[in-house]
C-alpha cells in the first residue's frame, strides 16, 4: 500500500525569497514532490546529467538561500513549477502543461557551469544549469515559467522552433513566463516585462529581454520586416512581445512595481492597452484555438483578432485594441 501523504512544508529560494512548498511526507523523510499538483517532483542531477534524485529532507525545511545547499535550487524549481501550474490552473483551466492533471519533473545542478535552462518534451522534464561558477542557477521564476511554457506550446500549437514561427514560439515562452512572475509576485521577485532579470546571465546585472523595447538587448527586434523570419528565434520574439506589452500597457511610458517602461510605436501613433489580464486571455485562446505550427506573423495577427473577437466581440474596444497593437510593429 502506499503509505506517503501530503505535507505542508518552507524553503529558502535563491531569488524568491522564503516560500511555502507542499510536499509529500514518507515515514519519516520528506520528499520534494507535490502531490496538490500532479506529483510535480525536483531531482538533483549532483553537477552531472541523467535522471538525478528525488530531493529529501529530514524536517521539510528546505534550502538556505545560498548554493552553499544544493537543495536551494531546489526549493526555487519546485516554486517556480507550483507558480507555473496555478497559473495556468487559475488564470486559463488548464490542468498541467499537457491539460492531463501530470506534473513534470524539474532537474537542477545540471553539468558545470552551465548556463541555459532547457524544456524537453522527451522526457517531460525540465532541465536547471547553475550557472557562472556553479552559483548563479537559472531558476528565477521568469526563466522556469518561460522553459515550462515551451512544454504548453509544445502540446497546443506546436509551433516549429525556427523562422517567424519559432520567434511566436519564443515570444510565448517570454509572455507566460512574464505573467507568471506577475501572477507569483514575491516581495524578492516582482513581476515585470522584464526577462532573467534576477539571474545575471551575462555578468553585467542587466536582463535578457526586454518586453517594452525588445532592441533594448542589442539584437531583438522591435518591429516586424523581411527579416523576422531568418534572425534568431530569441530575437524575432521581439515583435511578439512587444505586441504583447503594448497591448497589455499601452504606449504611453509608465512604471510598473519600480521599473520603468517606454514603448515607442513603428507608426508614432499611440496604443491604448487593456490590461494584461485580458491581453493573456488572449494570447492563451489564440495559442491553444488559433495558431497552428506554422503560423507565422500575420496568421498570429489574425489569430489573435479571432482570439479577441471570440472572448469579447469583433465590435470591441478589446479587438480593435488588438489590430492596433500589431500595427504598432508593423504587422498588418
Ligand atoms: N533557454 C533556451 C530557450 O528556452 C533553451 C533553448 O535554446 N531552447 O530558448
Ligand atoms: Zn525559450
Amino acid at each position: 500500500y502506499d503509505d506517503t501523504h501530503h505535507a505542508s512544508g518552507t524553503g529558502a529560494s535563491t531569488y524568491s525569497g522564503t516560500v511555502s512548498l507542499e510536499t509529500t511526507q514518507s515515514g519519516s523523510s520528506f520528499q520534494l514532490k507535490d502531490p496538490v499538483r500532479g506529483n510535480q517532483q525536483v531531482n538533483n542531477l549532483n553537477n552531472g546529467s541523467g535522471t538525478g534524485t528525488l530531493f529529501t529532507d529530514a524536517d521539510n525545511k528546505w534550502g538556505n538561500g545560498t548554493y552553499t545547499d544544493k537543495a536551494t535550487a531546489g526549493v526555487d524549481a519546485a516554486f517556480g513549477a507550483a507558480k507555473t501550474w496555478d497559473y495556468y490552473k487559475n488564470v486559463h483551466g488548464r490542468s498541467g502543461i499537457k491539460n492531463n492533471g501530470v506534473g513534470a519533473l524539474s532537474k537542477v545542478h545540471y553539468g558545470n557551469n552551465y548556463v541555459n535552462a532547457f524544456w524537453s518534451d522527451g522526457c517531460f522534464c525540465m532541465t536547471y544549469g547553475d550557472g557562472a561558477q556553479n552559483r548563479n542557477p537559472l531558476t528565477s521564476i521568469d526563466v522556469a515559467a518561460h522553459e515550462m511554457s515551451h512544454g504548453v506550446t509544445s502540446a497546443t500549437a506546436g509551433l516549429i522552433y525556427s523562422g517567424e514561427s519559432g520567434g511566436l514560439n519564443e515570444a510565448t515562452s517570454d509572455i507566460f513566463g512574464s505573467t507568471v512572475e506577475f501572477y507569483a509576485n514575491t516581495s524578492a521577485d516582482v513581476g515585470d516585462y522584464l526577462i532573467g532579470e534576477k539571474i545575471n546571465i551575462r555578468g553585467d546585472g542587466k536582463p535578457l529581454r526586454y518586453m517594452d523595447k525588445p532592441s533594448k538587448d542589442a539584437r531583438s527586434l522591435d518591429y516586424w520586416s523581411t527579416s523576422a523570419g531568418s534572425v534568431d528565434v530569441h530575437y524575432s520574439s521581439g515583435i511578439a512581445n512587444h505586441f504583447f506589452y503594448l497591448l497589455s500597457e499601452g504606449s504611453t511610458p509608465k512604471t510598473i512595481n519600480g521599473v520603468a517602461y517606454n514603448s515607442p510605436t513603428v507608426d508614432g501613433q499611440p496604443v491604448t492597452g487593456i490590461t494584461r489580464a485580458k491581453a493573456e486571455k488572449i494570447w492563451y485562446r489564440a495559442l491553444t484555438t488559433k495558431f497552428t505550427s506554422s503560423t507565422k506573423y500575420a496568421a498570429a495577427r489574425t489569430g489573435t483578432l479571432a482570439a479577441a473577437a471570440d472572448l469579447y466581440g469583433a465590435t470591441s474596444a478589446e479587438y480593435a485594441a488588438v489590430n492596433r497593437a500589431w500595427a504598432a510593429v508593423n504587422v498588418k
